[in-house]
Order: C-alpha cells, then sequence, then structure tokens
C-alpha cells in the first residue's frame, strides 16, 4: 500500500492491468505523483480475473508482451505460442516487480463514484468504502471486456452446488474430475473452458444458444532455440503490429475472394486453416467481411470443417452457426473443441430452441428437460465496452453523468477524451483501436502522457474536447463501420448485448476501421498542439 493515500495527486489511475501499470510507468517519468486504485487484491486485470480453466491469449504472445522496454524483452521468456492464463499473470507480477510498481497501486479498492469539481480543477474519487481521493487528472484502465454479465435465471441462488461465472474465477483450483459440469455459452471463454473441463469431468452438458465459426488455434510450446529467434526478431514482430489492421501479426490478403480460381481459393483457406493464430480470420482474402458471397464461400468451407470433425452430423449441424457469417462475431480459437463432442461424456443442448427455465437446487431445468450437475460455469460474457464504465458514477462539469450521456451510445474524441468531463482520459475507451489489445495500449497511454506532457509544459490546468471534434471523430466512426457484414450482427460488438438489459441498441459501438487509421487520426490531434480539446 501507499504509505500516504491523502491529500492532492497529480493523476489518479483506475486499474492495475496491462494499462495502468504500463500509465504508472509513464507518470513517473513525468514527475507526477501518481496512485493506481485496483480492485483486486494483485496486478493483471483481465488475466488476474479470468483465471478459468483453459484461458489463454488467442494472439501470438510475443506480439502481446509490452514492447516499450528493450530490457525485458531480454528478459523473458514466453513458454508457447499462446501463453495460457498464469504465464501472463506471472508475466505481469514480473512487470510490477521490475518497475517497482506496487508501491502507487492500491489493492482492493473499487471504485464507485468520480467526480470533477471545477473550483479546484480535480476530480474527487470514491471507493466502496467511502474513502476518497483528489486528482488533478484522472485516467481510466478498466478495460474494454471487464464487467461480467450473469444471466437472469429464476433460482441462481438456490443451486447447491458450486457455480462460477469465467470472468470472476476463484484463486483456488476447481477439480471437475468425475464432475457432472454444466458450461452455460459459446464464446471465446465458453470454447476455452469446454475444451479443458471435457478432459476430467465426468459428464459435461454444454448449454450453447447461438454457435460461434471457430477455428484452430495451433498453439506449441517455445523451445529456448525458438524463444532465441523470436528475441532477435522483436523489432520486426513490432514494426509488423504497427503495420497491420488490428495489430496482430496476420493481416488481410490483398486479393478478394472471386480474383482467384476455385482451387486456389480452396488451397488458401486449407494453408490458413493449418497455420497458428487469426490468419483464418484476419488474414483472409479482403472482401471477407464486406462481401455476402464471400463468405458465404469461407463460411462454408469452415463448415465443412466442422462436419469433417464431429461424427454425428445432427451434432455437427447444430455448432454450425446459422444466423450470421464467418468472422462477422469474434472468433473463439481452439484445440480440439469440436472433437470434444464425439466424446461420450460430452452433451450439447440446443437453449435456442430448448430454452434454459430455471435452475434448480441440483441442476438446470430447460422447457424439455433437467440436467442434475455439481459444476455451473456461467461463460455468459461481459457488458463490453461501456460496462466498466456505468460501474462508476462518473460526474462531469456541471453535474453531466456520463452513463446519462451515454444512454444511447457512447461519444468520445478518439475514445480517450469525453465531452463535459475535463481532465479525464478513458484508455481502451469506447471507439479506441482494440484488435492485438496491448499494441493499442501502449499506443494509447504514450498519447495521453504526450498530451499531459504538453498540458505540463504550458501550464494548463483545463483540458476537455470540443464538441465539433467530437462530433468530426463520431462521424468517422460511423463512416468506416458502413457497410460491414458485422454490423448486422447481434453481438458486443454492435451493441446488441443480450445479456444486458436496456442495451439492444444496435449502433456502432467499436472502432471498425484500422489501428493505423486510428493512430493518424490520435496523432493528427497532437501534432495540431490538440487544436481539438478546449485548453485552459
Ligand atoms: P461472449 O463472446 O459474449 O460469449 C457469451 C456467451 O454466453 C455467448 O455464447 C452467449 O450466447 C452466451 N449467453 C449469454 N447469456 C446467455 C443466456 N442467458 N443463456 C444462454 N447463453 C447465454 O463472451 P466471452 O467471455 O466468451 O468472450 C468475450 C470476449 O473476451 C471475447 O470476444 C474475447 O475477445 C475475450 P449468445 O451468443 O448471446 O446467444
Amino acid at each position: 500500500q501507499p504509505a500516504d493515500v491523502t491529500g492532492m495527486f497529480d493523476a489518479i489511475v483506475i486499474g492495475a492491468g496491462m494499462s495502468g501499470l504500463y500509465q504508472l510507468i509513464r507518470l513517473r517519468e513525468l514527475g507526477m505523483r501518481a496512485l493506481v486504485l485496483e480492485a483486486g487484491t494483485g496486478v493483471g486485470g483481465t488475466w488476474y480475473w479470468n483465471r478459468y480453466p483453459g484461458c489463454r491469449f488467442d494472439s501470438e504472445s510475443y506480439s502481446y508482451g509490452y514492447s516499450f522496454d528493450k530490457e525485458l524483452l531480454a528478459e523473458w521468456d514466453w513458454t508457447e505460442h499462446f501463453a495460457p492464463q498464469p504465464e501472463t499473470e506471472r508475466y505481469l507480477n514480473r512487470v510490477a516487480d521490475k518497475y517497482d510498481l506496487r508501491r502507487d497501486i492500491r489493492f482492493s479498492s473499487r471504485v464507485t463514484a468520480a467526480r470533477w469539481d471545477e473550483a479546484s480543477r480535480s476530480w474527487s474519487v470514491a471507493l466502496e468504502d467511502g474513502t476518497r481521493f483528489a486528482s488533478r487528472f484522472l485516467i481510466t484502465a478498466i478495460g474494454a471486456l471487464s464487467s461480467p454479465t450473469m444471466p437472469a435465471f429464476p433460482g441462481m441462488d438456490e443451486f447447491e452446488g458450486q457455480s462460477f461465472h469465467t470472468g470472476l474465477w476463484p484463486k483456488e483450483p476447481v477439480d471437475f474430475a468425475g464432475k457432472r459440469v454444466a458450461v452455460i455459452g459459446t464464446g471465446a471463454s465458453g470454447v476455452q473452458t469446454i475444451q479443458e473441463v471435457a478432459k476430467t469431468a465426468a459428464q459435461l452438458t454444454v448449454f450453447q444458444r447461438t454457435p460461434n465459426w471457430c477455428a484452430p488455434l495451433h498453439n506449441g510450446t517455445i523451445s529456448p532455440e525458438d524463444m532465441a529467434e523470436i528475441r532477435n526478431r522483436y523489432d520486426e514482430i513490432f514494426a509488423r503490429c504497427r503495420e497491420t489492421f488490428a495489430c496482430f501479426l496476420h493481416t488481410a490478403d490483398p486479393r478478394n475472394t472471386f480474383d482467384v480460381t476455385p482451387e486456389e481459393r480452396e488451397a488458401f483457406l486449407e494453408k490458413l486453416y493449418s497455420e497458428r493464430g487469426f490468419g483464418i480470420w484476419v488474414g483472409n482474402f479482403k472482401d471477407l467481411l464486406t462481401n455476402r458471397a464471400a463468405n458465404e464461400v469461407v463460411s462454408e468451407f469452415i463448415a465443412n470443417k466442422i462436419r469433417g470433425r464431429v461424427k454425428d452430423q445432427r451434432v455437427a449441424e447444430m455448432l454450425i452457426p446459422k444466423t450470421h457469417g464467418f468472422g462477422t462475431r469474434r472468433v473463439p480459437l481452439e484445440t480440439r473443441y469440436y472433437e470434444v463432442y464425439n466424446q461420450p461424456n460430452v452433451l450439447l443442448v440446443d437453449s435456442r430452441a430448448t430454452p434454459i427455465e430455471r435452475i434448480t437446487p441440483t441442476g438446470i431445468k430447460t422447457s424439455d428437460a433437467e440436467y442434475d450437475v455439481d459444476i455451473i460455469v456461467y461463460a455468459t460474457g461481459f457488458d463490453a465496452l461501456r460496462g466498466a464504465f456505468d460501474r462508476i458514477d462518473f460526474l462531469g462539469a456541471g453535474g453531466i453523468s456520463l452513463k446519462e450521456k451515454w444512454e444511447h451510445g457512447a461519444t468520445s474524441l478518439v475514445g480517450m477524451l469525453q465531452e463535459g468531463f475535463p481532465n479525464l482520459f478513458t484508455l481502451l475507451g469506447p471507439h479506441t483501436a482494440l484488435g492485438n489489445i496491448p499494441r493499442s495500449i501502449e499506443f494509447n497511454v504514450d498519447w495521453v502522457t504526450a498530451m499531459l506532457r504538453h498540458l505540463q509544459a504550458n501550464g494548463i490546468t483545463r483540458a476537455e474536447p470540443k464538441p465539433e471534434a467530437v462530433a468530426a471523430w463520431m462521424d468517422h466512426v460511423a463512416e468506416v463501420a458502413r457497410g460491414l457484414l458485422s454490423m448486422e450482427v447481434d453481438s458486443w460488438m454492435t451493441g446488441v448485448n443480450s445479456n444486458v438489459a436496456g442495451k439492444q441498441v444496435r449502433h456502432v459501438a467499436r472502432y471498425t476501421g484500422s489501428a493505423p487509421t486510428y493512430r493518424a487520426w490520435a496523432d493528427d490531434i497532437a501534432r495540431q498542439g490538440y487544436a481539438g480539446v478546449a485548453l485552459d
């Protein structure tokens, strides 16, 4: 715990995940007195809370770690191409140790409210227990997928077995061996959980409402020799991430789907399906997400893979998405996920045809059956993008509430600045570039740091984006989303969040342009001396 937590800080950061840790390092370089408030008892954010079995990266480990310090890159060895959660949590603890970050982090400190005070030009930040801190600048590092959502089935409290949300997993290991387990939800978290739990559970029942298009991860271990070779290529790896659409190592092929012969197309898709990582999604033909006929061809290719991997063709058809095309929602990457359904101990239940009606003391009752289970895993996702903001009562200039302001969809200037909320910086806020997230985090933290340096140097104590700059940015956000097949689909990316009451308004919930375009916009604002921001 920081020795002195009272009084005025230059900056308060909410969250000690990947964004918050890096932001703290940069704030110290500015000579600022900074305090990080973290709800958990340790660092890591996403990699602290998501401890569910099988949780791991879908981005290549060496493209995911921090890039800002060559010494850190030289010291850390990744052991798998897609590191499992314990390894990433260890990595982030190592970062906290290396830069001695914990002395400025207050753990077990959940922020519930933040209020702007015009007279003192500062933020007053309140914790759950009523403790308050004040700072000139407030920086949210609260994540984009960090507010877990539970379904609202009657009887959930009466369940006598164990139940867990994937994003709030306990630190003590959960033993599935010989147990009857239910998993509700088949997004990226559900898929990772299912393939792991199926290894030891006596019986696994999967409640699937909407199937997703999953593709092979092709994970593997990294030998010391491989790691040495990767280390030599770090400059090249991060340069590559800087130029690709979503900061992954993979980026769209320059060809359109129908530019090539059917044989060439088949060979290309086979190659992508056999390669590591997100290539099949983000390295596919460039019209995959804009041309319906192209999307249908690729979807049919993946559907045939599922038919080939799942023995019971009735089950295979249940696993093939019918309401959205390949890649128009987040593609979960998997390791023998489809083969799980060939196991005699695994049952797939269609929760759309036979919805879950209630949780009973001994299990799950659907419209046509009862399933007795010992453990229920809720892999039901997050109140994405805005959820973590909505849990904090932000009151800006003149008492304006952020929740109310964003009622019909969030607005921002490059996702990081909010009109009506002076001196507030929202790292990974709505409409920042996401993709391979740490790459966006490093950019956003550096951008915020540069702006803070500018404010410091010029004695500016109040910064708030101008309405016309926000409007121009939001026009751009809408423009780049036009014509995308993914905008027609229900998902957290389009704001149609089935689990969150009152949040089913279709809108451009996230930035869909390229990361380089995003960075060019943000850099341009800085280059113009923050012309789009009212500085005083
Ligand atoms: P997701 O992708 O939002 O998946 C949540 C899953 O839970 C999805 O299959 C939902 O079905 C299902 N769900 C949610 N509520 C219910 C109810 N009430 N009944 C049945 N099924 C339900 O979350 P994840 O945690 O897997 O992944 C989130 C992101 O984290 C992911 O994109 C990665 O980038 C990392 P639905 O599709 O709504 O029918």
